[in-house]
């Protein structure tokens, strides 16, 4: 391996020990543009991957607030600001127990090249709580919001960092915090936050956007190879905002879906997927997706139990993982590949392993990588700010033209990098190096900062 890059890496493991996720994600962006470090010999001098694996700010903070039986409970509270040189910092807040600061910085450090492929102006973020919003009532909801922007507001702007939805953090969520943001600064600032419902200043296909985006980069991948969507069998992870439509558009474009999931087991229904039951589950009741067989008896419920994942054991041809990160790893590449799988589309931050992601590509599985892949969401969340900038709204055909336009043009950024250093269709690396290489050039333009 290159000197420099070996270096680096080693520092950032010794420096981050204990946070497994975030040496995850920089050990596959450092090893991948390799050929591109090697061509750069200046980069050392400038410390160029040091800076760029640095956040620029990590704020973490407490959130106190009161459950509906009157106890206290704090919660910790977390912004990486990770990096400004293509925009104010963008990306999401996640709400699960499992946050951490390991699991914030990957995300925060991913987010930077994602926003980078989309090609509009914006920097990467990441943010969230260990709160787990699973059970607790809409109050609840809605005082821990409240709570949490009467910290984040101080550090946060429609030009300086602009938040967003990620996992438990939805319309609803949004809704609150944007509320009281608005009351402390007494200012209708609407760019600060995207995801929000349109009737207050939201974007019109914002929600449906990375599910959407994900079936546009995987229709191009796919394409590239002769491969049509149509009448192909799909299965999906997670049930949530970026399941829900990416299963949508498979179906609009002749694929069939038959599986779903969430963190308790998954559903297989040979039919076809119900999305319209789902939604019902989900986005009405907030319920769990066995409910359902309450409306399909014919339905399979597998549940989640040992190491591997149910809904990868299914046979298909297309599978997507949609759920969190690390969610495929070595056992359910293994019973993909078996069951002859064509393509995995990650609509989930990070979630195939990089042992994974090695099996897959070496079988010939195409694998589109979550950095081009699920970058919809966010594109889109930067033609929100656009038009809250502009005080106008775009209709929805609008959004999702551009949407589907983006896409493509970061899956043509993916092959070419992936063609221009011959590495046989890899378009993880293809992701990693056309990111990599625009960051580089704003950093050498913008100095030692
Ligand atoms: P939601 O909260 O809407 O849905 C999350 C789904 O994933 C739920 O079905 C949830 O199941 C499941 N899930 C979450 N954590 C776990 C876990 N530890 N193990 C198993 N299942 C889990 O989130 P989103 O759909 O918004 O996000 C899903 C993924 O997509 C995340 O990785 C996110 O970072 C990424 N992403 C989201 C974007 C967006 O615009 N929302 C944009 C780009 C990427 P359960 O309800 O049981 O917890
Ligand atoms: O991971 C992601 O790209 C998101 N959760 C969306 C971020 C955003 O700012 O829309």
């Amino acid at each position: 391996m290159n000197d420099y890059l070996e270096k680096v890496l080693d520092e950032t493991a010794k420096k981050n020990e204990t946070q497994p996720e975030f040496l995850q994600a920089v050990h596959e962006v450092l090893t991948s543009i390799e050929p591109v470090i090697a061509q750069h010999d200046e980069y050392e001098n400038i410390a160029l991957l040091e800076r760029m694996i640095e956040p620029e700010r990590v704020i973490l903070f407490r959130v106190p607030w009161i459950n509906d039986a009157g106890k206290v409970i704090v919660n910790r509270g977390y912004r990486v600001q990770y990096n400004s040189l293509l925009g104010p910092y963008k990306g999401g807040l996640r709400f699960h127990p499992s946050v951490n600061l390991s699991i914030m910085k990957f995300l925060g450090f991913e987010q930077i090249f994602k926003n980078a492929l989309t090609g509009l102006p914006i920097g990467g973020a990441k943010g969230g709580s260990d709160f787990d919003p699973k059970g607790k009532s809409d109050n609840e909801i809605m005082r821990f919001c409240q709570s949490f922007m009467t910290e984040l507001y101080r550090h946060i702007g429609q030009d300086v960092d602009v938040p967003a939805g990620d996992i438990g953090v939805g319309g609803r969520e949004i809704g609150y915090l944007f509320g009281q943001y608005k009351r402390i600064r007494n200012a209708y600032e609407g760019g600060v936050l995207t995801g929000k419902d349109v009737v207050y200043g939201g974007s019109l296909a914002r929600k449906e956007a990375t599910g959407y985006g994900l079936m546009f980069f995987m229709r191009e991948m796919l394409g590239a190879h002769n491969i049509c969507l149509m009448g192909k069998t799909v299965t999906i992870s997670g049930s949530g905002n970026v399941a829900i439509y990416a299963c949508e558009k498979a179906q609009s474009m002749g694929a069939k879906v038959v599986a779903m999931s969430d963190s308790n087991g998954c559903i297989y229904d040979e039919n076809g997927i119900d999305l319209d039951c789902v939604k019902e589950i989900k986005e009405v009741n907030r319920g769990r997706i066995k409910e359902y067989l309450e409306c399909h008896q014919n339905a399979k419920y597998i549940e989640k139990s040992g190491i591997e994942n149910p809904v990868w054991t299914i046979k298909t041809d297309i599978a997507l993982p949609c759920a969190t990160q690390n969610e495929l790893i070595i056992e359910d590449a293994k019973n993909l590949v078996a069951n002859g799988v064509i393509a995995v589309g990650e609509g989930a931050n990070m979630p195939c392993s990089e042992e994974a992601t090695k099996y897959l590509q070496e079988h010939k599985v195409l694998v589109a990588p979550a950095k081009a892949s699920n970058a919809g969401g966010v594109a889109t969340s930067a033609i929100e700010m656009s038009q809250n900038s502009m005080r106008f709204y775009h209709t929805f055909e609008e959004v999702e033209a551009k949407l589907d336009t983006i896409m493509t043009n970061i899956f043509k950024a993916c092959k070419e990098a992936s063609d221009e250093f011959g590495l046989n269709d890899n378009y993880v690396a293809g992701a990693n190096i056309a990111a990599f290489k625009k960051l580089a050039q704003a950093m050498k333009a913008q100095g030692i900062v």
